[in-house]
């Protein structure tokens, strides 16, 4: 009875239920013969911000972006309910990446040739550049917004087909550990780490942005080219970083050039650290540094070496700080001129600028848009404060007693959000999009029959499928976008490695990432180009560093 019973629950599937997609098996030690049916309570409570629009459309797509750079600590007290952290230290670049994801969206809405009977929605989540945060985002996705039940896929008011994310490595191996239980689609727009390609591991995730393997390869053959023998290397404290300096290493050390030192980021929570690496920097008489962390956990060390005598090092930058005006200051010029790193592919998105620019927060009232145009335009919405920042408690002291009056122009302001210049990661979330409607939109084409699933060539439904029948689709999908670029993914879920190497030279009033050669990575070789004489050093002479 049992059984038919969800047999009808599952037929009569309606937009609105909510249903149980996989069974866990586990078998249980010393388990009671009669167990008792459990009683269940709601325990926690989640507190997730972000972007929705999720009713009346037939699918959902997650997403995950790091809208504020960390969270707020407290400390803790076991007498009192614990909470949800709060975030702080909004993160204008990160906010571009979101809206790229919201525009393919609209974009994919509007195309009568890819899922034209269906519209997407999503449900955008803030992971504040946290494990925790990105854990939590992951439940709710998988349980519904509220409910705490694993096991049922009821999301806000529509299925949830795919995750976008959830951004750095660390948090997208959090959260695909949970998602590959339930074989759920993820796909990755910056999490490069090299482990995300162990399928083992990672059965669910795929990813736009090539794995880092190839960038510690290039990095290497770089070093190589320029007859560079000693060189310092410098991690951040997380996958990517301390992935990425053991395989640079790795392939330098098989050549014959020493790494001098290997230091380690402190993290933003304990800033004693910084002082211990700049010590190692003025002792170390070489001129070449790798560093392989995100621009967010780099600005402290980057502060501390503006301030300190350090200017005759060349900076070599991995991709996840090369393009950042967290580092690329006008202000640090004199100590990280010069520096060459590598960028992902960049791409300029149609009509992109002027969705951008559409951004307002009396555009449909959404507490971070509010908390956007503070932060942008130095100003507070003094009646509005509460709302914004939802408990009373924990309102941060207000910028500046200038009032916002939503006059604003976003166009009078320089800001890293309306900043297309170098759409890398944007672009890659745009192509991770794309990719899920494309593989949506395969999986609505199927003709019943011929289908791929086992019996009888079934087909899935798109209004009712499980979240495996998905990955089918997106492990064969093929498309080309606007760029011209031609997408599919490998047996590990990655794209081939492509990479734009990049300078930084002073003009303009700005710095420039002016690109010097590139980076090919061939199936058992690599191409790596270098223009020499495009290149500006920071060396007295001009020329390039001597470092042996
Ligand atoms: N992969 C990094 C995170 C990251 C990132 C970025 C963060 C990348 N690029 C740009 C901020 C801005 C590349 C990771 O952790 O995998």
């Amino acid at each position: 009875i049992q059984q038919m019973l969800d047999r009808a629950t599952r037929i009569g599937v309606t937009k609105n239920t909510c249903y149980r997609f996989r069974k866990f098996k586990a078998s249980v030690v010393g388990a009671q013969n009669e167990a008792e049916e459990p009683t269940c309570r709601l325990i926690g409570k989640f507190d997730l911000h972000g972007f929705l629009d999720a009713k009346n459309h037939e699918l959902i797509l997650g997403g995950m972006f790091p809208l504020h750079s960390r969270i707020i600590l407290v400390n803790e007290s076991s007498d009192e309910e614990p909470t949800s952290p709060k975030c702080e230290d909004f993160n204008f670049r990160s906010l571009r990446w979101a809206r790229a994801m919201i525009h393919a969206i609209n974009e994919i809405n509007n195309r009568s040739d890819i899922l034209p009977n269906i519209t997407l929605g999503y449900q955008i989540y803030d992971t504040c550049f946290t494990i925790s945060k990105s854990v939590e985002g992951t439940l709710a996705y998988l349980t519904g917004q509220n409910e705490t039940t694993p096991n049922f896929r009821c999301s806000a008011g529509a299925p949830l087909a795919a995750v976008v994310g959830a951004g750095g490595s660390a948090l997208s191996i959090a959260t695909a550990r949970i998602l590959g239980l339930y074989y759920f689609p993820q796909m990755g727009y910056a999490s490069s780490c090299s482990v995300l390609s162990d399928k083992f591991q990672f059965p669910s995730f795929h990813r736009t942005i090539p794995n880092d393997e190839h960038q510690s390869r290039g990095m290497a053959q770089m070093v190589i080219f320029f007859g560079w023998t000693w060189v310092g290397a410098i991690a951040a404290d997380d996958d990517y970083g301390k992935y990425g300096i053991k395989s640079f290493k790795e392939e330098v050390e098989k050549k014959g050039v020493c790494v001098a030192f290997s230091e380690i980021l402190p993290r933003l929570y304990n800033k004693d650290g910084v002082q211990k690496i700049i010590d190692t920097l003025q002792k170390y008489t070489g001129k070449v540094i790798i560093v392989f962390s995100s621009d967010i956990d780099l600005v402290p060390l980057m502060e501390a070496v503006a301030q300190s005598n350090i200017t005759d090092k060349t900076w070599i930058a991995s991709e996840a700080w090369i393009t950042s005006d967290k580092i690329a200051k006008p202000e640090y010029f004199s100590h990280l001129g010069g520096t060459i790193g590598f960028g992902i592919r960049k791409a300029s998105i149609p009509n992109f600028e002027k969705f951008l620019y559409e951004l307002h927060p009396e555009n449909g009232e959404d507490e971070l848009v509010y908390e956007f145009w503070e932060n942008a335009f130095n100003c507070t919405w003094h009646s509005k404060r509460a709302w914004i920042y939802t408990d009373n408690s924990t309102i941060p002291t207000h910028i500046s007693d200038k009032p916002c009056t939503g006059n604003e122009k976003l166009q009078d302001i320089n800001n890293t959000y309306t900043d297309v210049s170098e759409l890398r990661i944007t672009y890659s979330v745009y192509k991770a999009v794309y990719t899920v409607a494309h593989a949506l939109h395969d999986l609505d084409g199927c003709v019943p029959g011929s289908g791929p699933f086992i019996p009888h060539s079934m087909c899935a439904n798109i209004l009712d499928f499980e979240p495996w029948q998905l990955m089918y689709y997106l492990k064969h999908v093929k498309f080309t976008t606007f760029a011209n670029e031609s997408m599919t993914f490998d047996e590990q879920g990655d794209v081939p490695g492509y990479y734009d190497i990049l300078n930084w030279q002073f003009y303009d009033g700005k710095i420039n990432y002016v690109k010097i050669g590139q980076y090919v990575a061939l199936a058992n070789n690599y191409d790596l180009t270098i223009k020499n004489s495009s290149i500006v050093w920071n060396t007295d002479t001009g020329k390039a560093p001597v470092s042996v």
